[in-house]
């Protein structure tokens, strides 16, 4: 049998030229393949509202088994699937067509939050075991990352039961931080050696029945 995982990624936003997940979203998509697994992927305007739009096509496309977004965390030390997704859209800085909801629902009406379906402390031991520095999160914050996971698990309890899914926040790759010495990054090789990992044990955890 083949799982189909959707694995997606973000553009460039807050004036970066490059974001790591679409980066490490492309390596992984070229890379070996793993039996058993086809990798679909889609990257994902930074966008509140279009963002989950695009998702949701994705979704509708591929059909996946599996899906795992993953996005930038500018100023994590390591790798970090989340938890929890919350009704709320709070903007720091503008998205990338101007918009800054404050306090805004992701879903007007919906559940005040959703946890992930991904096995968080599984992949967190299997990225570990790997050398890469990774932790659990409790929150993927306010802006449009949170919205897409939010939209995600949304699009899972209302209308894709069979779905399983998450996200999952990586650090800054090493070229985004040459002039900003305090702030910590990843090789691009790590970041999507995680990505890998975290497919895989989301796989191995779908096929177990958990
Ligand atoms: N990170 C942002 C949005 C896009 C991305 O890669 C976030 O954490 O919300």
């Amino acid at each position: 049998m083949t799982t189909t995982v959707l694995v997606t990624a973000f553009e460039p936003f807050g004036g970066e030229t490059v974001n790591p997940s679409q980066q490490a979203v492309s390596r992984l998509a070229d890379g070996p393949a793993t039996d058993g697994v086809q990798i679909r992927t889609a990257v994902l305007p930074v966008e509140f509202g279009p963002a989950v739009e695009a998702l949701r096509s994705a979704v509708a496309t591929h059909d996946p088994d599996l899906v795992t977004c993953a996005g930038e965390a500018g100023g994590r030390f390591g790798v970090t699937p989340e938890r929890v997704a919350v009704n709320v859209s709070d903007a720091h800085i503008p998205d990338n067509a101007g918009r800054s909801p404050v306090d805004e629902p992701v879903v007007a009406g919906g559940p005040v939050a959703y946890f992930s379906g991904l096995p968080v402390a599984a992949i967190v031991d299997a990225l570990r075991a790997a050398g890469i520095p990774a932790d659990k999160s409790s929150t993927a914050g306010t802006y449009v990352c949170n919205s897409v996971f939010y939209g995600l698990m949304h699009l899972i309890a209302t209308e894709r039961p069979g779905l399983v899914g998450g996200f999952v926040h990586v650090p800054y790759v090493h070229e985004q931080v040459v002039d900003r010495g305090d702030q910590p990054s990843l090789s691009l090789d790590m970041i999507t050696e995680a990505l890998r990992i975290t497919v895989q044990t989301s796989v191995g955890a779908l096929a177990a029945g958990h």
